[in-house]
């Protein structure tokens, strides 16, 4: 099982909605490890460049600008395959084609309110784990726990 690590971001509408323990909860609860977390309102600097690949669709401007409208919680977990994980924990892009169970799936409405950021495959998560942390670091650590969540 490949160990890795993956960014998550709690968006202003989970945190304006008071959603960020119930979220971190989930990610604890599976088994995965906090490498490291920090509130912030993003610049417009850093939104774009985070989705600078979204920057020919139509909804662009208006991302950036709800990314930037309020706080969001940024964090890096890491585990087993979390990449892949928990992208599946987190549901489709847009919570209603979310299965229930998804945090999208329970959290959410409408695409353009989806709670929460995950990134989508590993050289992503480095590149966003990057530019949201940089220089700050991420920790590592091994939990106690780690002995009843992986074989060896
Ligand atoms: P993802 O967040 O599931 O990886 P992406 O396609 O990378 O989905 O889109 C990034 C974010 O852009 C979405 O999470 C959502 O907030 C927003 N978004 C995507 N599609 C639409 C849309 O059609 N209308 C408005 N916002 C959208």
């Amino acid at each position: 099982m490949a160990m890795e690590r993956t960014f998550i971001a709690v968006k202003p509408d989970g945190v304006q909605r008071g959603l960020v323990g119930a979220i971190i909860g989930r990610f604890e609860a599976k088994g995965y490890k906090l490498l490291a977390l920090k509130a912030l309102v993003p610049t417009k600097e850093l939104a774009s460049t985070h989705y600078e690949a979204l920057s020919s669709k139509p909804f662009y401007g208006g991302l950036v600008d709800f990314i930037c409208s309020g706080p969001v919680v940024a964090m890096v977990w890491g585990g087993g395959d979390i990449v892949k994980c928990a992208r599946a924990m987190i549901g489709e892009t847009s919570p209603s084609a979310s299965a229930p169970g998804s945090i999208r799936g329970d959290y959410g409405v409408e695409v353009g309110r989806n709670v929460i950021h995950g990134s989508d495959a590993v050289a992503t998560a480095e590149r966003e784990i990057a530019l949201w942390f940089g220089d700050e670091g991420v920790m590592e650590w091994e939990p106690t726990l780690n002995q009843w969540v992986y074989e060896d």
